[in-house]
């Protein structure tokens, strides 16, 4: 008699979607790379959120969505609180980043992915789409390492101290931006390199957790808070510690966020407190970049990779897409 598969009432509803996951990414990444370097942000990501949700509203969940594409009256899909899903199945909290890096798609540079999680209810945190700042090491190190509230200089020193190197040999990745001009000059002073790159930071911080493939160390600097949820998500599967707090400088963001739950606007959250249930993300590349390649279309074939995480095993899978009937994606 054959063995099969032993798993406990739930899980397999789990491990069947974390396959269900990779076909609702795939899709996005497809829909929104048929308009890559077209200049036009707003008509690529409307491509990948129709799909996704589309994609979304066939599995077998009962999934509401806590990190979307905005409030109700400003996002008519995927917006925050709206059910996806056939309600066939388990709750879930969904977080979606149907095009992360829009710019990047939209000038057909490298890194923009299609992602989104998927989590036991309530378990994510809903957080609102301000800014936060985020500090990323991979694993290996211990416990409190890097600190958000320690100044960089002694970030990159404790790190370098760990990972029994010189400062010189760290490289951080920062977003490219004005408001980084201190936190750039902080780190450079101690002799670390520093990796800018415009968009795309939810890849930025998986990077941390693979410095001998990426060259990446540390990443450091203010992002968006739902695209710290999202990276949050794929740490609790590979390790690597990393901790946020959200930017709430105005009354209007601190009410916006305390509706969403958050009582304490100064918290320092850890990956943890960011996801922490049985997560599974998964990621699509849109453009070739360094985590993922693009989708290639060909005559008769259209390829993807994805990437999908799952925490309750730790498990990494990549997987390759060879698309052929095409037919699926018309509707893209
Ligand atoms: C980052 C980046 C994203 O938003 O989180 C950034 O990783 C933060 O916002 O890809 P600003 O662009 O205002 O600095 C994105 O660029 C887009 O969501």
């Amino acid at each position: 008699m054959s063995q099969g598969i032993t798993v406990q009432p739930g899980q397999i509803i789990e491990r069947i979607l974390t396959l269900e996951l990779v076909r609702v990414t795939e899709r996005a990444a497809v829909a929104s790379a048929r308009l890559r370097g077209r200049g036009n942000e707003k008509a690529a990501d409307q491509a990948a959120v129709d799909a996704m949700r589309r994609e979304l509203n066939k599995l077998p969940i009962d999934g509401t969505v806590v990190i979307g594409e905005g409030e109700r009256d400003e996002a008519p899909m995927l917006f925050i609180g709206e059910k996806v899903g056939n309600k066939q199945g388990p709750k879930v909290d969904i977080a979606v980043d149907p095009l992360e890096g829009t710019t990047l798609c939209a000038k057909d540079m490298p890194g923009s992915i299609a992602v989104m999680a998927m989590a036991e209810a309530g378990t994510l945190l809903a957080a609102p789409d301000v800014y936060m700042h985020k500090i990323a090491v991979g694993p290996g190190y211990p416990a409190g390492v890097v600190d958000l509230d320690a100044s960089p200089e002694e970030n990159i020193h404790n790190l370098a101290k760990a990972k029994g190197v010189k400062p010189n040999e760290i490289t951080a990745l920062v977003l490219d931006r004005p408001r980084h001009a201190d936190l750039i000059a902080a780190i450079r002073k101690t002799g670390a390199g520093i990796r800018l790159i415009s968009d795309g930071d939810v890849a930025g911080v998986i990077f941390t957790t693979k410095p001998a493939e990426t060259g990446i160390d540390i990443y450091l600097g203010i992002g968006a808070a739902p695209e710290g949820v999202l990276a949050a998500g794929a740490l609790r599967c590979i390790g690597g510690q990393m901790q946020g707090r959200l930017i709430l400088d105005t009354e209007e963001k601190r009410s916006r966020a305390l509706q969403m739950g958050v009582t304490d606007p100064n918290k320092k959250y850890d990956v943890t407190d960011l996801a922490r249930g049985d997560v599974i993300v998964a990621a699509t590349g849109v453009t070739d970049g360094g985590l993922l390649k693009g989708v290639h279309f060909g005559k008769d074939v259209i390829t993807t990779e994805t990437v999908v995480y799952r925490s309750a095993t730790g498990t990494v899978r990549r997987i390759y897409g060879e698309h052929r009937e095409l037919s699926k994606f018309h509707l893209d």
